[in-house]
């Protein structure tokens, strides 16, 4: 096995973007370390082939517990791995959720990531030893938006709870690297998405939906706001610009985004037309998926992160649509063949 060269510290491994950002890391030859919540069932799914991976040919994942409200649990961890990169993709990230738990909103996801910038601050003074710092800031902090397309310069005005929440943990970020010399980098991250993809999330939910009723195992689909755009790209493709932004010698912070816009409709029209359905005869609208402030149109100019750090992405919206729902006409047919085999009381989630 090759030694290890960089040690990174990711949070929010069992999410989405930790899972992609987890094997691009390992794949890199890094010795990765995750965060994961204690919970009283597995939330290790994502990442579970990576363990599997462990047993087979040497992998160098560690998880440890830890929770972005624990300040001191999360500084005795960073004093003890001592990582080379941190990666903060931890976050309460459902936008809906954030009106009903804002105050949990605020403390995960906006004042964790103080914490973890306070302990890393420590650290650096204690020892002149210098970790670089990745914050996963969102595009949600364009909200209400004052110019399209969305840019660096773009003014914020978010228009939910953790809209703010991003943008208190952006500000915290960028004060951090201007009063203490810290190498720390935002990612204005448009929505991405993958088979990965939380199943509340509405990419998701439509393509599970799609396919379970292409299966027979559903009948109707409800969603809220079918008009809002939103700049849709692969979560793949993603984590590469969040390393990229930490390989530069100058810290800095890069909208990513595909650079093209789709309504939930489109989406819905896509990803029922990839299974020969007409969405208009399984989309319901149901008002509890509507928000009380919306963000109507995302679109993002991805350009300082093309020039800079040669980033692009590689899948497009057609292309993202076709993987998601093939991905879920797979995880539809086992879901089938247990329900006729009587078992649906221990269906997998993925
Ligand atoms: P995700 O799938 O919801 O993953 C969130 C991760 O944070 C999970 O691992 C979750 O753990 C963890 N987490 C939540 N609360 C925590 C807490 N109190 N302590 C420790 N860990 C906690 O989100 P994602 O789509 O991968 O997004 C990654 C990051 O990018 C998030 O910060 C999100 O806000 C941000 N972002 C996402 C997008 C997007 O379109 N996906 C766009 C812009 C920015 P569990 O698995 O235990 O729940
Ligand atoms: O909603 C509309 C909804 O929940 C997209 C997070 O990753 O990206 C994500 O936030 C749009 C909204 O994502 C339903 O009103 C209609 O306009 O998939 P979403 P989001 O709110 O854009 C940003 C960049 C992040 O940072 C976040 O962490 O779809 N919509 N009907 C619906 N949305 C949901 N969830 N469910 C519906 O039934």
């Amino acid at each position: 096995m090759t030694r290890p060269t960089k040690r990174a510290l990711v949070t929010g491994i069992t999410g989405q973007d930790g899972s992609y950002l987890a094997e691009f890391l390992l794949d890199k030859g890094y010795e990765v370390h995750g965060l994961v919540r204690r919970s009283s069932t597995f939330g290790t799914q994502r990442i579970e082939h990576l363990y599997r991976d462990i047993h087979e040919v040497e992998r160098p994942l560690v998880l440890h517990h830890g929770d972005m409200a624990d300040g001191n649990g999360l500084a005795r961890l960073i004093r003890e791995i001592r990582p080379d990169e941190v990666y903060n993709l931890a976050a309460q990230s459902h936008v809906r959720v954030s009106f009903d738990q804002p105050t949990y909103t605020a403390d995960v996801t906006a004042v964790g990531v103080l914490r973890l910038l306070e302990a890393i601050r420590d650290l650096q003074d204690a020892a002149g030893y210098q970790i670089r710092f990745y914050q996963a800031s969102s595009s949600e902090m364009f909200g209400k938006v004052a110019e399209t397309p969305q840019r660096e310069t773009t003014p914020f005005h978010p228009r939910s709870p953790y809209g703010v929440a991003k943008l208190y943990a952006h500000w915290i970020t960028v004060n951090y690297r201007e009063s203490y010399g810290l190498h720390v980098s935002c990612g204005i991250l448009f929505n991405h998405e993958s088979p990965r993809r939380g199943e509340t999330f509405v990419t998701r939910k439509i393509t599970r939906a799609a396919t379970r009723i292409k299966l027979g195992l559903q009948s109707k689909l409800y969603l809220g706001n079918l008009d809002a755009r939103r700049d849709w790209g692969f979560a793949g493709d993603y984590v590469e610009a969040m390393w990229l932004m930490l390989q530069q010698d100058t810290p800095d912070d890069y909208v990513v985004a595909t650079d093209a816009t789709f309504s939930v409709r489109e989406f819905c029209e896509q990803a029922f037309g990839r299974l020969g359905l007409d969405y208009r005869d399984f989309v319901a609208i149901d008002q509890r998926y509507f928000r009380p402030a919306e963000v109507d149109l995302l679109l993002g100019c991805s350009d300082k992160a093309r020039g800079q750090l040669g980033w692009q992405p590689r899948v497009s919206f057609p292309e993202l649509v076709t993987l998601m729902v093939d991905a879920d006409l797979e995880l539809a047919r086992r879901e089938q063949v247990l329900r006729d085999a009587g078992l649906n009381s221990i269906l997998p989630l993925r």
